[in-house]
């Protein structure tokens, strides 16, 4: 089984509807490595396999999870199916699509109404680097060792943004 750092209590899921979804998953899966992070996972696709996304929702809050990052494409059900299950925050990733260039599985994602929120991210890459940071940001409300390297971590990207441009 994928996961993060196996010694340490798993506070983030990262759920996908396919393989296909990893290398956009992957980069909320490098942030949490940065920032030291436990997390697992596992692919649970709301059509393919809908008992798998039952009972992982159903077992989320009970093992522990503090967030769980949900990445699908096209008719993309698995974050709102997902926030139908548990209270755990879900953090939604649209995936880009080749058809629609993902604009469908954002719409899919962030219409949810009235009581199961969903968290949207960006469509694609961007949007998978962010859902590891807003992850992170839920976990640092209450834990100070992450609230720290958060912190850090942002001073680092600000400081890393060249003040003057130049040529190519
Ligand atoms: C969705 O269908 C997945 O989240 C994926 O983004 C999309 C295509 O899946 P594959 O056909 O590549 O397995 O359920």
């Amino acid at each position: 089984m994928r996961g993060g750092t196996v010694t340490a209590q798993v506070q983030v899921g990262i759920i996908m509807g396919s393989q296909s979804d990893w290398p956009t998953m992957k980069l909320a899966a490098e942030i949490l490595d940065e920032l030291g992070i436990a997390w697992e996972a596992r692919i649970v696709s709301a059509h393919r396999t809908p008992d798998r996304l039952w009972s992982y929702g159903r077992e989320a809050a009970g093992r522990g999870l503090k967030a769980i990052i949900a990445g699908a494409g096209g008719a993309a059900h698995l974050p709102g199916m997902m926030a139908s299950k548990t209270w755990v925050p879900v953090i939604g990733v649209p995936i880009q699509t080749r058809a629609l260039s993902g604009v469908d599985s954002l719409y899919s994602i962030v219409q949810m109404p009235r009581g199961f929120p969903v968290a949207t991210m960006a469509i694609g890459a961007a949007g998978g680097a962010n859902a590891g940071l807003m992850a992170a940001g839920i976990l640092a409300t209450s834990d100070p060792g992450i609230a720290a390297r958060l912190t850090a971590w942002r001073e680092a990207l600000s400081a890393s943004i060249p003040e003057v441009p130049v040529d190519d």
